[in-house]
């Protein structure tokens, strides 16, 4: 691997990913944590609960502000990454780990838990992706060199679901994979996989993953997403938590690597505190010494990336208040189902900036031991025990399933009789259980139960020694399928899109390399029904193709429509072909500050000849618009319509530095006229040498003005930082140190 060290401002080539993959290993097992680093001094700021820093990482906008830094806070956060292409999929990884992810969720394509065996190659999904050994072996390569480049171990995630689930957990212990979900009620209530089968599957499955050291993950969210008031069910969740957690327990997962699934079960416009604080109060009363993986809100998701966003940052605060160990981020854009790259960042990001802006809350506040809070979270304990007694009493959660004890949306103990119920004798993969018979041998590792080895000649400590070791043990025993089909597969799609990999033409993208995918966001001056068509007809007016309106809000019923929408472009931009202008240069806020501390500058300004305009000059100027009176600029504005004379006059008696005029009017050159007059009257009394001369205004071209005999001219776009960047290197210059 020693080639495949990633430089920043290079793109990981997934081509290289893929070679060799054969013979791939991972380089460790199970799930890492964030280091804490209590105390951790970062730019100007000192943080309580932050987490060791990455080498490489995007930080949140303002931190330009602040030295640039990107401080990480203590909790794991994951991302979910599964466009359906895992190759483009590993691109945006890359982004998500930049950006803070160190947790990355991968979801299977629709209809995988349903196949009996593992799935080979790499066909493009719906919905997910199909999880395959090569899909999972690439990566996993993938993030060990992200991993290198952030600087950060980043764990890898997906399903141990299904009626594959043993098979896939076994595959996942191959190949270093660090989370999954395991939690057979999944499987019974939401894709109606016989019980019998599922808890039997279950035992295997999660003996697997704690040799594996693999983070497990339940499914109780899932009823919180399903039930029909989803708030009514939190009773039931502590149970489903609680029904797995000991089940997995038992089977040999160490607590530490058990995580529940919370979810806040209510959403906006609900008083959500006031319910869901409770809720996480009595699930941690109940299962304090597992895991709490907390997930936003998802059931009532529209199609407003803000409302989602607030959502997301109000159940950021539940997290904190009650110390989640992991924040699961879901994309804002969630409620359209169109997952896109950006929305990966935009999540990751919100839940980084939330938690470094609630950093030591809980040195400051504390949580009532009283109260509403305490009365309402025995409640919910209360209801969950009852709840845990009656499926004993009616004959164990089989008999329970059956008779739709679960996702049922009254509040227990009351029913509302619309719970998923499920035939113990029936689903899918019914029938397939055999008790195991006396000579049935199994030589292998992490194997649940009777696996009779002794009979054989075998050490029960180490069943697979009898085989020389199985798969866990002897890598080379593991068979790597490549691809099955020929089409349906990664080689082909790369060679669709090779000249967007290799830079030659370039295409905006929003899910998959060369997409063409675009957003559009606009307000249409109708009602939703009118403004959805005429954005429809200015997308097909602005070529674009399969133009689909994705929001919609309301601004007033008569008076305008928020409109999103989306299209592709069918052409490419060739980058040959782009005229790049130079970047912008600015002096960073401390120096400015030293230079003019150092070297008090004094500035005489207005807007010259007969000129009303003002509001361009306060921008430059103003300290409240950013203007260079922040950096320590003294400014004497002499107002609007200043002549020229006044204003050099003005330079003289104030002993100033720089002569700054504004000039907006244009017509007959007046705005160079008056550069130039200004420019001889500062020859003509004798200044010149002493002040340096600029001007500014819409009309300006910077080439023209110092054409004119000045300094240097601003243009339409300029700012305060611009004006104070040249007032330093002019003054350093003239002083010989530049
Ligand atoms: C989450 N946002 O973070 P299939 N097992 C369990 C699950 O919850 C799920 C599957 C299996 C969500 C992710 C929902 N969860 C999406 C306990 C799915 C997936 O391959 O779709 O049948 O299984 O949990």
């Amino acid at each position: 691997m020693a080639d495949m060290i990633l430089k920043p401002n290079e793109k990981l080539d997934v081509r290289n990913i893929l070679k060799d993959l054969d013979k791939y290993e991972p380089r460790r097992k199970g799930w890492t944590w964030r280091k804490p680093a209590p105390g951790l001094k970062m730019g100007p700021f000192e943080y309580h609960d932050c987490s060791e820093p990455l080498k490489n990482g995007v930080g949140l906008p303002p931190a330009k502000y602040f030295e640039d830094i990107d401080p990480q806070p203590l909790p794991v956060i994951t991302t979910e990454i599964a466009s359906g292409r895992f190759e483009d999929d590993i691109r945006r990884m890359r982004m998500a780990a930049w950006h803070g992810a160190d947790h990355i969720m991968v979801i299977r394509h629709m209809g995988q838990s349903h196949i009996d065996g593992l799935m080979e190659g790499t066909p493009q999904g719906i919905g997910g992706i199909p999880v395959t050994r090569k899909q999972v072996r690439a990566q996993r390569k993938a993030l060990d060199i992200i991993e290198d480049e952030v600087g950060r171990p980043i764990n890898y995630h997906s399903y141990v679901s299904g009626v594959a689930g043993p098979d896939v957990a076994v595959m996942f212990a191959e190949e270093g994979i660090n989370g999954a979900h395991q939690d057979p009620q999944y499987n019974v209530l939401y894709r109606d996989i016989n019980c019998v089968r599922s808890f039997v599957d279950a035992c295997e499955s999660k003996k697997v993953l704690a040799w594996a050291g693999i983070l497990q993950i339940d499914g109780a969210h899932n009823a919180n997403a399903t039930a029909r008031e989803a708030w009514k069910v939190m009773p039931e969740l502590i149970v489903q938590h609680a029904i797995n957690s000991l089940f997995s327990e038992k089977v040999g997962i160490k607590p530490e690597n058990i995580a529940l699934s919370t979810v806040p079960p209510t959403a906006t416009p609900a008083p959500c505190m006031y319910y869901d604080l409770p809720y996480a109060v009595a699930l941690r009363d109940f299962c304090g010494r597992y895991k709490m993986r907390a997930q936003q809100n998802t059931k009532y998701i529209c199609s407003s990336a803000r409302e989602a966003t607030v959502t997301h940052v109000m159940n950021m605060v539940i997290s904190k208040l009650t110390s989640a160990d992991i924040q699961s981020t879901i994309t804002p854009d969630e409620g359209r189902n169109v997952p896109w790259h950006i929305y990966n960042m935009e999540a990751v990001d919100n839940a980084k900036q939330a938690l470094l802006a609630m950093d030591g809350l809980m040195e400051m506040v504390e949580l009532k031991k009283d109260g509403p809070l305490r009365e309402m979270a025995r409640e919910l304990k209360e209801r969950a025990v009852l709840f845990m007694e009656e499926i004993i009493e009616v004959g164990g959660y089989f008999q329970a399933v059956k008779e739709g004890f679960f996702v049922d949306s009254a509040k227990y103990p009351e029913r509302n009789g619309d719970g998923i119920a499920r035939n113990p004798e029936g689903g899918v993969g019914y029938g397939y259980i055999f008790e195991r018979e006396e000579d049935y041998m199994a030589p292998v590792t992490a194997h649940y139960g009777y696996n009779n080895v002794e009979q054989y000649g075998g050490d029960p400590e180490n069943p697979s020694a009898l085989i020389g070791g199985c798969t866990f043990e002897d890598r080379s025993k593991i068979v790597f399928i490549d691809e099955l089909d020929e089409e349906d597969c990664v080689d082909r799609r790369l060679e669709k899109v090779e000249k967007y990999l290799d830079g030659e033409a370039i295409k905006p993208e929003m899910e998959w390399c060369g997409d063409g995918v675009v957003m559009m966001t606009m307000m249409i001056p109708a009602n939703t029904r009118t403004a959805e068509a005429a954005a429809l007809e200015i997308g097909k007016k602005l070529g674009l193709v399969e133009p689909v309106v994705i929001s919609k809000e309301v601004m007033q019923e008569a008076e305008g429509t928020r409109i999103e929408m989306k299209g592709k472009v069918d052409f490419d931009v060739d980058p040959t072909t782009l005229e790049i202008p130079p970047e912008p240069h600015h002096l960073d806020d401390a120096t400015l500050y030293d230079e003019f501390e150092n070297h008090p500058m004094v500035v005489v300004c207005g807007t010259v000849g007969e000129d009303e305009h003002s509001v361009g000059l306060r921008e430059i100027i103003n300290i409240k618009h950013g203007g260079i009176e922040k950096w320590g600029v003294k400014v004497n504005y002499l107002g609007t319509s200043v002549p020229v004379e006044k204003l050099v006059d003005a330079a003289i008696e104030l002993n100033a530095n720089a002569i700054l005029a504004s000039t907006i009017i244009s017509h007959d050159n007046i705005h160079y006229k008056n550069m130039k007059r200004i420019n001889d009257l500062a020859i003509e009394k004798g200044i010149r040498d002493k002040v340096i001369i600029a001007a500014g205004g819409t009309q300006v071209i910077p080439d023209d003005a110092v054409k004119t005999g000045i300094d240097a001219g601003f243009g339409r776009d300029s700012h305060g930082i611009d004006v104070a960047t040249f007032l330093a290197e002019e003054a350093k210059r003239r002083r010989g140190e530049l």
